[in-house]
């Protein structure tokens, strides 16, 4: 097989065809060649010329064919009936989607009728029945936004006006807080940066500190410099005495703090009394390494911080990122070669939405979170207040089992009228729907991927590899099909999968043709540096916004301040006695969320959901590696495996996330986790801290 140099189009050999296209199991979304014989999938290799990925792929992408063609993907749209599920036909499940959405929007009103989409791994789920909701009349989409992106975004919007990336081959320093790009490989959010697999080895190569902030040793804080294991939900105080020593010392950048921020001073008194000693007791994190911390973080100019996705599953998402934001701003490293840089973004049309006076569920509560939040919902529909949703169209998604407190996500599902799930697998959350439709997997439709990148901005294609398995459908189909039932399709401004991505791409002047031509389009010319100069920051002064009068008039703290977790052996050393240690959640690297532990090959990496506890806690509790075990929390308990290992540090233990799914043999960790306590600012709640004890099973 010989590539044809930047072209869409390959050399077949003795395929019937090769396809360039990109993978969309996760959020990287890495170029791949694949090769078909006979219409089915034959050979899997990453393309060298993606900008992304060079070629690497992630062990994930073995499982390609598993995945495609796996035993257990839904092949018929399945009702739930008196006698279990049975197939029908397509037809007869899309009327009865319309009748009974339009049923609901009769007696209830259009906002009783819900979507949840998952993780926007690929553009299609981002976009998916969107316009259908707006047509319709509905503003509430909810998903996991209140776990993931949001809370981040929110955050930077408050103070720098965006989130930048970290610019990693002009770099002298890098922090990885909370976040874990070796497992995740997300080194940026939809920035491309050459193998996500090098940039650790090739930024030690040259002499960048590596600086970890991570409860747990993983795969990037083995290889840093320095790692900081800091206690889940304490990142505040860290930053807070991070920003006391580069003040105090006068470590920060005088001259653009001068200029370009507002509310240094107030800044500087709130932080006085935030010293590394202060922040020590709080954070688990000796003051002399918070110290190191921040001066090498002041002193290696330029530098730069990666905020991941361990912030958005504690309380103090919002004000964890803030001071992140902050710390980017006083040292100077903003939009910087080698700091925290706002790369190009591709320009996309907007979808229309619903009318702007309709706002989603929680808007009063949580202002800055602009769609509806998956515990708001689930509130909604338990209590009745401020009025009931009726139905929930889960698309790509799996709510049951990424939610905290499974508990109480099941016993708002259970109070549905009507719940359709679209997805390849009948997952937890299938089993209590009335309506599954079987989805075409990501290599059966057509797709598009926008991508942010030192070099420009870009655009690739996912050009479909195989038609859909018999009667498995793509979204856009769906959506359309339901729409023209219900007598919306006059709304459209597409009908089919090439005038979606056409639709979308128009302010780029890209179109479907001209990827399949050249599949990589770059649509913006280089990253420019300093752009603040020109126009300012994305904030109301045009400033970064150290102290924030938008927070205020919210009601919030302008500044971000230090608050105990609710789950706490701090506050409350009494919960102590029965839920001695402190838990937090992985992300296995071999699986995607609740995804793909149905693939044998990746099975065998990774075969069975495990906690992971100190050798010291483990042999207080008798407790040996490979041992069955139980873990309790107040909210309920689970089996799982016992691994051994140090990784882990006294008191802290680390549980799989993402098992659970019928089949798996798993137990899902949001069973232990609690929504009671949530960010003020993003409602994200406490997925990744609670309190629990671990006993031999
Ligand atoms: N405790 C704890 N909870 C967490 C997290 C954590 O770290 N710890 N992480 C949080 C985060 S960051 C996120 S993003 C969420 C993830 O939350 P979700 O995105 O809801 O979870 P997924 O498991 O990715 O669900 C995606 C579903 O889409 C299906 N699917 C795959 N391909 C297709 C397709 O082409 N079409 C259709 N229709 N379906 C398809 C899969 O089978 C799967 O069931 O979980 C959050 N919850
Ligand atoms: N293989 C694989 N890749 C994925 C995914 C997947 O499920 N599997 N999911 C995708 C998605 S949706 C997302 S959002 C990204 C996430 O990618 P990243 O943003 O890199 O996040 P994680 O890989 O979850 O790593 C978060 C780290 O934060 C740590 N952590 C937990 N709580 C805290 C805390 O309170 N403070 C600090 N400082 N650290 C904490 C955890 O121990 C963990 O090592 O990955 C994406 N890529
Ligand atoms: S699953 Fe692996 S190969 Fe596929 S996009 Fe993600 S990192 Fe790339
Ligand atoms: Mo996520």
């Amino acid at each position: 097989m010989k590539n044809n140099a930047s072209q869409g189009t390959l050399d077949t050999g003795s395929s019937d065809k090769v396809v360039r296209t990109l993978c969309g199991l996760c959020h990287t979304n890495c170029g791949m060649i694949i090769s078909v014989k006979n219409g089915v999938i034959d050979k899997v290799r990453g393309d060298p010329e993606n900008p992304g990925n060079r070629g690497k792929l992630c062990p994930k992408a073995a499982a390609v064919k598993e995945f495609v063609y796996s035993p257990e993907r839904l092949r018929h749209p399945l009702l739930r009936t008196e006698n279990g599920l049975e197939p029908i036909s397509w037809d007869q499940a899309l009327d009865i989607i319309a009748n009974k959405f339009g049923e609901i929007k009769e007696k209830y009103g259009p906002e009783a009728v819900v979507l949840n989409r998952g993780a926007p791994v690929t553009q299609d789920v981002h976009d998916a029945f969107t316009q259908l909701m707006a047509a319709f009349g509905s503003p509430n989409a909810t998903g996991p936004s209140h776990l993931c992106h949001w809370p981040i975004e929110i955050g930077m919007k408050l103070v720098t006006g965006r989130n930048g990336g970290p610019d990693y081959p002009n770099t002298k320093c890098v922090i990885f807080w909370a976040s874990n790009p070796l497992d995740s490989t997300r080194v940026g959010e939809g920035v491309v940066f050459g193998r996500y697999d090098k940039v650790i080895t090739e930024a030690k190569s040259k002499g960048v500190k590596v600086i970890v902030i991570d409860p747990f040793r993983t795969a990037v804080a083995a290889k840093s410099d320095k790692w900081l294991p800091i206690w889940p939900g304490t990142d505040v105080a860290l930053g807070l005495a991070m920003l006391h020593t580069i003040i105090t010392e006068g470590l920060y950048d005088h001259d653009f703090v001068a200029k370009w921020t507002t509310g240094f001073n107030e800044l500087k008194e709130h932080v006085k009394e935030t010293s590394p000693a202060w922040a020590e007791k709080i954070t688990g994190v000796s003051a002399g390494d918070i110290q190191w911390a921040a001066r090498t973080y002041a002193a290696s100019k330029p530098a730069s911080i990666l905020p991941g996705n361990g912030l958005e599953g504690i309380t103090s998402s919002v004000d964890s990122t803030r001071v992140i934001g902050m710390l980017e701003a006083v040292t100077g490293n903003l939009d910087i070669p080698g700091g925290n840089v706002f790369f190009p973004q591709v320009p996309l049309s907007r979808y229309p939405t619903v009318r702007p006076d309709k706002k989603p569920l929680g808007s009063d509560e949580y202002p800055l979170f602009t769609r509806l939040s998956f515990p708001v919902f689930a509130d909604a529909v338990i209590t009745g207040k401020p009025y009931r949703p009726r139905a929930l169209l889960a698309y790509h998604s799996n709510p049951l089992l990424i939610n905290a407190n499974e508990k109480k996500v099941r016993e708002a599902l259970q109070k549905l009228d009507f719940i359709v799930v679209f997805d390849m697998f009948k997952t937890a959350t299938a089993e209590l729907a009335h309506l599954i439709l079987p989805a075409a997997s990501c290599f059966e439709k057509d797709g598009f991927r926008p991508f942010s990148s030192p070099e420009g901005a870009f655009v690739a294609l996912r050009q479909k590899v195989i038609e859909p398995l018999p009667d498995c459908r793509s979204w856009v189909d769906v959506e359309y099909e339901i729409a023209r039932r219900m007598g919306l399709a006059d709304t459209y401004p597409w009908t089919n999968t090439e005038e979606w991505i056409n639709y979308r791409l128009k302010p780029s002047e890209v179109t479907v043709e001209q990827l399949r031509q050249k599949h990589v389009v770059y649509v913006t010319p280089p990253v420019k540096y300093m752009k603040y100069t020109v126009s300012g920051f994305s904030t109301p002064s045009k400033k970064v916004e150290l102290y924030s009068d938008t927070a205020r008039q919210l009601g919030y703290d302008p500044l971000p301040v230090y608050k105990e977790p609710a789950e706490s052996l701090r506050s409350k050393p009494e919960m102590g006695e029965k839920f001695p240690l402190i838990g937090t959640t992985r992300r296995p690297g071999v699986y995607i969320h609740t995804r793909l532990r149905n693939m044998p090959q990746l099975r065998k990496l990774e075969p069975a959901a495990s906690v992971r506890i100190n050798p010291g806690d483990a042999q207080k509790r008798k407790i040996s590696e490979g041992d069955r075990v139980v873990v309790e929390s107040m909210n309920g308990s689970i089996p799982l495996m016992a691994r051994v290992t140090d990784a882990a540090k006294p008191g802290l233990v680390v549980i799989d996330f993402g098992w659970g799914n019928p089949g798996d043999n798993g137990a899902n960790v949001n069973v232990l986790t609690s929504d009671g306590e949530r960010d003020p600012f993003s409602s994200t709640t406490s997925n990744r801290r609670f309190l629990c004890q671990v006993k031999k099973a």
